[in-house]
């Protein structure tokens, strides 16, 4: 099986509060079906999640009453955006369904763990893929917490037998710089904790979930031997679909685990 993250900044517009990017979407499920693979599917919440989250420190926890209704309200904004996604899966031909994160899992200190994981254990088994997603989901310790999309797929790599990870995002990969403010930042194809260490990286958009370093860091994390993690351009026409039939395509390839 193969996991895909669709980030938050490929599926909205993250300089607009809940702005949908439909189209992408569409073509982004055409080319996961088209690839004929057996994938799972995890999607970031972008502006329908990052902006209220960051305007309430929901990151942090529960501190005041004032965050309730920010949490309740970015949970009913993630669910609305998982809905839209859905939707250009089954009009793709995907047979999906959105699953909400708190749900089937919980964290503790701000590390997510598969709380009662049945249920999308049995719809995989049905060939209906769970979709699930970016979100608020609630803390043993703090009350309550954001869950991104990549912790979500490293626990779903735990929990099935993954062979490759895919995370589609808005840049080619990780460069050695930030090439949004230095020329001669340059793309790197292959990525191991040592290289990553050396570089320090900021993510276009500023989120409650880190930037593109603590995504490589997660990717490193669920790299194995037999797993590839891959940071891969979504907003490049056919680049997903290429990357699936095995084509060389630009991405950043993440190596050797967090040893
Ligand atoms: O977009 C963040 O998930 P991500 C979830 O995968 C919220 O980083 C609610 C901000």
């Amino acid at each position: 099986m193969i996991i895909i993250k669709l980030g938050g900044s490929v599926i909205t517009d993250k300089s607009q509060y809940r702005k949908f990017n439909r189209e992408r979407v569409s073509d982004l499920c055409r080319q996961i079906k088209d690839s004929g693979l057996d994938v799972l599917v995890v999607h970031g919440a972008g502006s329908f999640g990052h902006v209220l989250a960051k305007q309430y420190g929901l990151q942090n926890g529960f501190s005041s009453e004032g965050q309730i209704m920010a949490a309740a309200q970015v949970q009913y904004d993630t669910r609305d955006l998982s809905q839209m996604v859905v939707r250009e899966m089954i009009d793709a031909g995907i047979p999906a369904v959105s699953v909400a994160p708190g749900s089937c899992f919980v964290m503790d200190g701000g590390r997510l763990m598969a709380n009662d994981t049945e249920a999308i254990e049995r719809l995989c088994r049905l060939g209906i893929m769970p979709v699930t997603f970016g979100d608020v989901v609630t803390d043993r310790s703090k009350g309550f917490g954001i869950c991104s999309g990549d912790q979500l797929m490293e626990v779903l790599a735990d929990l099935f037998d993954v062979k490759k990870a895919i995370f589609v995002s808005d840049i080619d990969g990780l460069y050695t710089a930030d090439p949004k403010k230095d020329k001669k930042a340059r793309l790197l194809g292959c990525v191991d904790l040592e290289t990553l260490q050396k570089i320090k990286s900021e993510s276009s958009v500023d989120d409650v979930t880190g930037g593109v370093v603590s995504k490589m860091e997660a990717m490193l994390r669920m790299s194995t031997e037999d797993r590839d993690c891959i940071l891969v351009n979504g907003t490049v026409d056919g680049r997903l679909g290429a990357l699936l039939r095995g084509e060389t395509v630009t991405c950043t390839i993440a190596r050797g685990g967090m040893k």
